[in-house]
């Protein structure tokens, strides 16, 4: 930020510049890099890196000199370093998506530039030496198999895939064919066998071309309101079939698109023809793991937000497919499939059922699957990290199941998450679908150097499986949907979750020379909304759901405690400081209360509630769940909290809960989010609808939801103090000024209606669904050279990994059953 980057213009590479910088501070630097190599080989992030200088450096002027100089900036890019002794490699990342790797020797301070690829190797060599130099250890390059593609170059392009598409697409188009590519997309477009907008009389472009100038001259005449059904006679005599519009000017309008787009490469009007084309009706998402079901499921070990969001995104995809419909003069139905596993132990839930409509749709439906294995049918829940030797035959039942109650291929797939996306993509090659990938979490980046220590993780996470897998559907994907930037390429000093996939290495495994860009024109931010018609401003007095405002004031207010609450709060008048998630350690709500606890003057303001897990450690199948439960008692213990701390245990109904967040809101509280990393958040958006004044982490989307001071607060999770007194000095500011909490709840929400709905997120997935359905068939010949690459490491290396996962039995339950 400071005068230390202007001294590097962005042009500088740090191989360049480093050498200098070094010599400029060269007694420093001695002290300093002789104390990285003192300890021997290891891993050094960031923040060792600058605490071990500040070590060597007792002056206060000359350390702050220091980080000012260049050479201070240089080390505050590394996102990391690979100390063996003299050496130190260090990675860094001047800017989102760039990465420049340097090797300094610490006896002379020599610098040499080294590739990625050395870079991995020199890591590894901190773990096992032989295999990193063994000439033949396994090297994945899947950046090796898209040449002559296009990948975009500035960060600020970076998620805007189709925009960047549709380009290339309409440069491509014609230099290849004069359009003909274009005609022969539109011959192929059919429902169930009948032709839709053109039929083969229409086969080239100049004909076409002739017909459309006709057509659009003849639709001149009619009045704009004139139904399809009444020139659709005509247009069949000259070619043309369903599908251009319900009316004329719906007609008209498409004629128009597609013969600008025919006439000169235009990437806005290739983008507005494709979104009027008809091509998507049945649609195919999976989202296996954990309870999917649309009720008591919420809060439960690893159901949280994926389950909200598919069933949002179910009912605002189905909305805006039947609007599209409609619009295209067209009578199909479309259907939306959600595929995911069956649980014959529901624990009372509706897991174990196998086909259920999905709550406001008209033609939607949840189809449950069971886990097959040789043994029967497995009945308990698993954990998602356990999954993996269950969907191979999943994905053989369920891509049966699919083609039977579709009559035939989707034409769309999307997957969620690793055991969704990598189901998703072994069905969508085996159907020739397109495919869209969504990751709620990559899990890698959650756990610090869970690459390079996968051995000792692998009995407990099986991230072996899990990153192979996300690799595998990664690159299988045409498209990719984000729900921020940061979700692909981080922040300034934050590496994004598929940015940590360009290049890593799983020593003894694999390493990955190139592993996904992210600036790849596959990528899309398409961010998730909150379902409105529940999730609504607290003012909106007359909507209010008034029939729960007795069991909410038991819930947070009554003096009892019992299995659904524990704590009381002493002072009602009080506002209240409020969050809900699932109890696992990344959510931290243990560490909002401890802030909480810590903070006198925070605790004379406001109470806290929480709704998280629930209270019996012994009672919990999650390894997670079990320590924070454990933690959130002592903690209450430890800063005396009763009275001012009421603990509720997890909440699955979601209109309940719209009215908690109001609640909260009509008390002049607050939401927070304290999570130490939060991959987007919905509670976040679920809270500004409500308009409820929203303090959330900055690590992760919620940076990119709030905008600081304006739309709500950002605080930094590993900074509690100041998280907790930037919280407090918000409630005293209110005191003084009442209309700053109005102020605040009302840039939530202004900010929610400007970016974050399902109707501008279904907008956008459809039309990626049409743009990526067409360059697929374009770029066919490299697709399918790139398929079989991924074909041959998942079932070579891939199955064999999966191998290692131990098969869950019901029998190992304290209660058998007997069958
Ligand atoms: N949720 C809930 N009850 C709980 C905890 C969470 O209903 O006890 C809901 C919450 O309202 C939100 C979702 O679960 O809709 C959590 O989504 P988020 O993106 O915040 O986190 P995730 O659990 O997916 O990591
Ligand atoms: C999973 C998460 O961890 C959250 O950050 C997301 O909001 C949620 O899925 C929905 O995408």
């Amino acid at each position: 930020t400071s005068s230390s980057s202007s001294i590097m213009k962005r042009s500088d590479s740090i191989v360049d510049s480093m050498p200098d910088a070094l010599r400029q501070s060269r007694y420093h630097m001695k002290k300093c890099f002789l104390k990285y190599v003192e300890k021997g080989n290891r891993m050094m992030k960031l923040h060792h890196i600058m605490q071990e200088m500040e070590t060597v450096i007792d002056d206060k002027d000359e350390q702050a000199q220091l980080l000012d100089s260049l050479i201070g900036y240089i080390l505050r890019t590394s996102q990391e370093a690979a100390v063996v002794p003299p050496y130190i490699a260090f990675a860094s990342r001047p800017n989102p998506g760039s990465w420049e790797f340097v090797k300094v020797n610490s006896n002379d301070l020599s610098v040499e530039g080294i590739t990625a690829t050395d870079y991995l190797k020199f890591k590894e060599t901190i773990i096992d030496e032989t295999w990193a130099n063994d000439e033949n250890t396994l090297e994945i390059d899947f950046g090796s198999m898209d040449f002559n593609l296009p990948n975009m170059s500035l960060p600020d392009s970076i998620g805007n895939g189709v925009n960047f598409t549709s380009k290339f697409i309409t440069s491509k188009l014609y230099a290849q064919s004069g359009g003909q590519q274009l005609v022969d997309y539109l011959l192929s477009l059919n429902h169930q066998g009948e032709n839709l907008m053109i039929n083969d009389t229409l086969n080239t472009v100049s004909k076409l071309k002739a017909a459309l100038i006709l057509a659009h001259a003849s639709l001149s005449s009619l009045p704009n309101d004139t139904p399809y059904q009444s020139f659709e006679l005509r247009f069949k005599e000259w070619g043309f079939e369903k599908g251009w519009g319900d009316n004329a000017e719906r007609a008209k309008a498409t004629i128009r698109c597609l013969l600008e787009v025919l006439q000169a490469p235009d990437p806005v009007n290739l983008e507005a023809l494709f979104s009027r084309i008809p091509n998507i009706f049945n649609v195919v998402l999976f989202s296996i793991h954990g309870y999917f079901g649309q009720s008591n499921v919420l809060g439960l070990p690893d159901t949280g937000g994926q389950v909200v969001y598919v069933l949002d995104q179910v009912v605002a995809m189905e909305e805006e497919l039947l609007m599209r419909i409609k619009q295209q003069g067209l009578n199909f139905k479309p259907q939306i499939l959600v595929v995911t596993r069956l649980l014959p132990d529901a624990k009372g839930t509706k897991c174990n059922q196998q086909l259920e409509p999905v709550t406001n749709t008209k033609h939607s439906h949840i189809l449950r699957l069971p886990f097959r294995t040789e043994k029967g049918v497995l009945r308990k829940w698993i954990s998602r990290f356990d999954i993996y030797p269950y969907l191979e035959n999943f994905t053989q039942d369920a891509s049966a199941k699919i083609v039977e109650m579709m009559e035939g291929k989707p034409d769309l797939i999307i997957g969620n998450y690793t055991d969704g996306n990598l189901v998703a993509s072994l069905v969508a090659s085996k159907l020739g679908t397109t495919l869209g990938t969504i990751a709620h979490a990559l899990e890698k980046t959650k756990y610090e150097d869970s690459d390079m220590n996968w051995k000792q993780l692998d009995p407990k996470y099986h991230f072996s499986c899990q990153f192979t897998a996300d690799m595998i559907a990664m690159n299988s994907a045409d498209f990719i949907i984000t729900s921020t930037f940061q979700e692909i390429a981080g922040s300034k000093d934050r590496p994004g979750q598929y940015e940590s996939h360009t290049a890593f290495t799983l020593p003894g495994l694999y390493r990955v020379v190139s592993g996904i860009n992210v600036f790849d024109p596959k990528f899309n931010i398409a961010s998730p909304g909150a379902d409105q018609t529940v999730y609504f401003p607290y003012a909106e007095t007359q909507n209010r759901f008034t029939t729960f405002r007795p069991a909410i004031e038991e819930l947070l207010f009554s003096k009892v405690e019992n299995d659904e609450h524990i704590g009381y709060l002493e002072d009602k008048n009080k506002p209240i400081i409020f969050s809900m998630a699932r109890l696992d350690t990344v959510k931290n709500i243990t560490g909002l209360t401890e802030w909480f606890g810590a903070n006198k003057r925070l605790r004379s303001l406001v109470n806290l509630v929480v709704v998280a897990g629930f209270f019996d450690p012994s009672k919990s199948k999650d390894r997670e769940e079990m320590a924070e439960i454990k933690k959130m008692h002592l903690l209450i213990e430890k800063y005396q909290l009763k009275g001012q701390i009421r603990w509720i245990a997890a909440q699955t109904d979601k209109k309940r809960n719209s009215e908690l967040y109001r609640f909260i809101a009509d008390s002049k509280g607050a939401f927070v989010q304290p999570a130490l990393y939060e991959a987007f958040g919905l509670t976040v958006i679920e809270a500004m609808n409500c308009g409820l004044p929203t303090f959330a982490t900055n690590q992760g989307g919620p940076a990119e939801i709030i905008v600081d001071g304006v739309s709500g607060f950002q605080i930094d999770p590993n900074h509690g103090d100041e998280s907790s007194n930037k919280i407090a000095d918000f409630f005293q500011k209110c005191k003084e000024d009442p209309g700053y909490w109005n102020r605040i709840s009302e840039g939530g929400l202004k900010r929610i209606y400007e970016c974050y709905t399902w109707k501008i997120y279904a907008n956008k997935v459809l039309n990626m669904g049409n743009i990526y359905t067409f360059w697929r068939r374009l770029n066919k010949e490299q697709k399918e050279a790139k398929q079989r690459y991924i074909e041959l490491f998942y079932n070579l290396h891939y199955k064999n990994l999966v191998r290692t996962v131990p098969i869950a039995s019901d029998e190992a339950q304290p209660a058998p059953v007997t069958r």
